[in-house]
């Protein structure tokens, strides 16, 4: 364990705060934010806003620190995946971009693959036994056997890649924008579309929540990296919807946090889910710590 991790002393995440996506609520917000540090040591905290819709999890959940491991700084994370024990990380940048084996306690890289220089690595998703890894402006979605990383096939597709996701039927896949494609991974063809939406608080006025990036699916729902920010968006996946807010501002670590360079691209970005365990791993990238945080989900 690393990184004093365990000094955060209680849970995080109880998500009765209003949102923190509003200007407005932030103020407020902070200041409860600050009582509750000052009160009870809580070290983070989460916003969850009722929007009245249910997917699989309630709107109130909790994610309790577990764990945090070393997270190589190399790594420009663009997608994140568990299964069975392995973290499979595929990574950016032109000339740089990997796909990885990671042990997820060590942080070690036990087997890679070297993307083309002439693609940018972006969002990378597991569906059977195969690991569909995004590209940036290059328009090709590589497949490769998740044990051997031998790339098994590709597919066009049109527009930007940047984060993916399996539902257990479709690829789900971010391109910046608000939109986000359902796509048959068999074929890579568009299924069907969603626009992500939220609503001001103050003004009810709905807004299209855009930039998302890496993506995971998580009982039902997508929760989805907003790049350059430290929120994780949680996406009702009918209608766009958004049903609630993560702050993850707490958890940047110290050395992005000060250099205002680096952190501009060196962002919150990572999220992988173990449906047995209900563990969520989050990083960012180049992050020197993976995080391991427990879901808990409340009791309907
Ligand atoms: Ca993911």
């Amino acid at each position: 364990m690393q990184n004093g991790f365990f000094l955060f002393p209680v849970f995080l995440f109880f998500c009765t705060l209003p949102r923190c996506r509003n200007k407005a609520a932030k103020g407020g917000m902070m200041t409860r934010f600050l009582m509750m540090m000052a009160a009870g040591g809580l070290l983070w905290g989460a916003c969850v806003r009722n929007t009245g819709i249910r997917a699989e999890l309630p709107e109130q959940i909790t994610l309790r620190p577990a764990a945090s491991y070393p997270h190589d700084t190399g790594a420009y994370t663009q997608g994140l995946v568990w299964d069975d024990g392995i973290l499979y990380e595929s990574t950016g940048q032109y000339g740089q971009s990997t796909l990885r084996h990671v042990n997820p306690r060590s942080g070690t890289v036990s087997a890679h693959v070297t993307v083309p220089p002439q693609f940018f690595a972006e969002g990378l998703a597991l569906a059977g036994d195969s690991l569909y890894l995004l590209t940036w402006r290059e328009k090709t979605c590589f497949v490769f056997d998740k044990k051997t990383l031998q790339k098994t096939g590709q597919f066009p597709y049109n527009g930007e890649g940047w984060g993916l996701t399996f539902d257990g039927q479709n690829l789900i896949m971010s391109d910046g924008t608000s939109t986000l494609r359902f796509l048959d991974p068999k074929t890579f063809k568009l299924k069907r579309k969603i626009e992500v939406s939220d609503k001001n608080r103050k003004t009810k006025k709905t807004y299209p929540v855009r930039n998302l990036n890496e993506l995971e699916w998580i009982h039902g729902e997508i929760w989805a990296n907003v790049w350059q920010t430290t929120q994780i968006v949680r996406i009702e996946p009918n209608k766009g919807t958004v049903i609630g807010w993560i702050d993850m501002t707490a958890f940047v670590p110290e050395k992005i946090r000060r250099d205002p360079a680096a952190g501009r691209d060196s962002v919150l970005n990572g999220i992988a889910f173990d449906p047995k365990t209900g563990h969520v791993y989050i990083t960012g990238k180049n992050w020197d710590v993976m995080y391991c945080f427990k879901l808990i989900v409340p009791e309907q």
